[in-house]
């Protein structure tokens, strides 16, 4: 049995491994972070550590809203963790000690409130995925009948959604006389900071029309772009992580060695000096938003539904056929690329040659399975979105209809060999049964689907552009499968 990965076995890690480079007891709390996942850990934690040297106020109090899972792992290891970075060269890894404590919302809810009421904290992060926002995919307004919601108007003082827990949090730092603190929410939604700016207003709303008001003129909720990929970590990956430190680590994070953030600069209290570690601060952030989400996301999301029905367990999987290649370059460069604004001294040729490189990365192990969980919140702002404005200039939408054609597939939760899809999805109850009740027909499960406003709004299912584009790749995909279907696609 190894020992654990904590404080005290910093010292006697192997020299290479990189630790922090301040002193973590004079660090102090700057930071909320909601949703601490390995996302948060291989991201934002790591540009908070590069800079703690600089500034030791910005200490991260990290909490989980569901599962204790990440506090039994970190919490014996007094936060710290490592991060490994892998590519076809080797794995680098360095220990992160940004995260403080973590904390298991559901447990201790008051301490949580604790620490965001604290007039220290400046700051709160949030990576709860999309669906963590209790939103509308389509409008992006607030889902007043979200059952979290519903009990969150309820009893606002044990909250179980992040927003609930944001509108306490403010309503407590108001009745104090103290300032919001900034709300910065790093998930791949569109236009994410007004998304969860207006998704917090309606929410003080309808708590008090007062705190409403507060929420829209005083709260700062910059947009933001975030990305690196970040599989799930594997028992290979803790097996051979530990084996390098010498001491076990519960849960490493691994990931690429690319990594973006892009950030609106409005932290009226204040924020850390991440342009030191590699941030970029900018005006408005959603030329930038539009390219990673339409490019990088809309392809991840085409690649892990036909990939999976392909076969293929691993988005690098599905990048050795040359079929697949072919078509998500094509879906890049004819479908994506002609709808974006490019921001400033971006090169959309090299973006994209270093997506197709990145799908590729043979070391990291993305399960398409992964990718294609809540695709019901993924695919407005990754396929639709685009959709909209290539029909707007009456422009091709062969791929991207493939794409949308391959999700309503994989949705009915049975693959094409007739075993059963693990459909991980909020919305997965009700997309099974509409699966169930168009009995195997790809029109009738097509009409089916459209109707579902909540992804495809008022307007696409009256496009026949769009449905009979949709409903064909979708007959295509039950009569040939998905692998053919790929390797015979033609652009129209
Ligand atoms: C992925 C993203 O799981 C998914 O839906 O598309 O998590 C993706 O890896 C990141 O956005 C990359 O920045």
């Amino acid at each position: 049995m190894r020992k654990r990965l904590n404080e005290a076995a910093l010292s006697s890690l192997p020299a290479g491994i990189r630790r922090p480079d301040y002193d973590r007891s004079a660090v102090s709390t700057g930071i909320v972070h909601l949703g601490v996942g390995a996302f948060h850990r291989a991201h934002q934690a790591v540009y908070t550590d590069d800079v703690l040297a600089a500034d030791p106020r910005w200490g991260i109090v990290a909490a989980s809203l569901r599962s204790p899972d990440t506090f039994e792992a970190l919490d014996p290891q007094q936060g710290l963790y490592t991060l490994s970075v892998r590519s076809q060269e080797g794995e680098a890894l360095r220990v992160i000690g940004a995260i403080r404590r973590v904390i298991v919302a559901p447990r201790a809810s008051d301490s949580l409130l604790d620490v965001m009421t604290n007039p220290a904290t400046r700051i709160v992060t949030l990576t709860v995925t999309e669906k963590g926002y209790c939103h509308d995919p389509a409008t992006g307004a607030l889902n007043e009948k979200h059952p979290d919601i519903v009990h969150d108007l309820t009893y606002l003082k044990i909250p179980r959604s992040a927003p609930g827990f944001i509108i306490e949090a403010l309503r407590r730092r108001r009745a104090a006389g103290d300032p919001p603190f900034t709300v910065l929410s790093c998930d791949n939604l569109p236009s994410n900071g007004r998304t969860v700016n207006r998704v917090l207003t309606r929410m003080a709303e309808l708590v008090d029309p007062e705190l409403g008001r507060f929420v829209a003129e005083q709260v700062s909720c910059p947009s933001t772009m975030v990305d690196r990929i970040v599989p799930a970590t594997s028992d290979q990956d803790r097996e051979r992580i530990g084996q390098a430190l010498g001491v076990q680590d519960a849960w490493p994070v691994v990931t690429e060695p690319f990594t973006q953030w892009v950030i609106e600069d409005h932290f009226p209290l204040g924020r850390p000096p991440w342009e030191k570690a590699g941030a970029e601060f900018v005006g408005n952030v959603e030329p930038y938003e539009h390219m990673k989400l339409r490019l990088l996301n809309g392809s991840h999301s085409t690649l892990a539904y036909l990939g999976y029905l392909s076969g293929y367990e691993t988005v690098a999987d599905a990048m050795g056929d040359p079929s697949f290649v072919r078509l998500i370059q094509g879906l890049m460069d004819d479908e994506v690329a002609p709808t974006l604004h490019m921001p400033p001294g971006a090169d959309l040729s090299s973006y994209k040659r270093a997506l197709i490189e990145r799908f590729k990365n043979p070391a990291l192990k993305h399960r398409t399975w992964q990718i294609a969980m809540d695709g019901s919140q993924k695919l407005p702002q990754r396929l639709l979105g685009t959709v909209r404005d290539r029909l707007l200039v009456n422009a091709p939408i062969g791929r991207l209809s493939l794409g949308v054609a391959a999700w309503m597939r994989y949705v009915t939760g049975v693959d094409e060999k007739g075993a059963p899809i693990d459909v991980r999805d909020p919305m997965a109850p009700r997309l099974r049964e509409l699966a169930e009740r168009s009995e195997g027909s790809a029109e009738r499960l097509a009409r089916e689907l459209f109707a579902v406003r909540e992804i495809f709004g008022d307007d696409l299912p009256q496009d026949p552009r769009f449905t009979t584009a949709v409903t064909a790749n979708l007959t295509k995909l039950y009569e040939t499968g998905a692998k053919r279907t790929v390797a015979e696609f033609r652009p129209d």
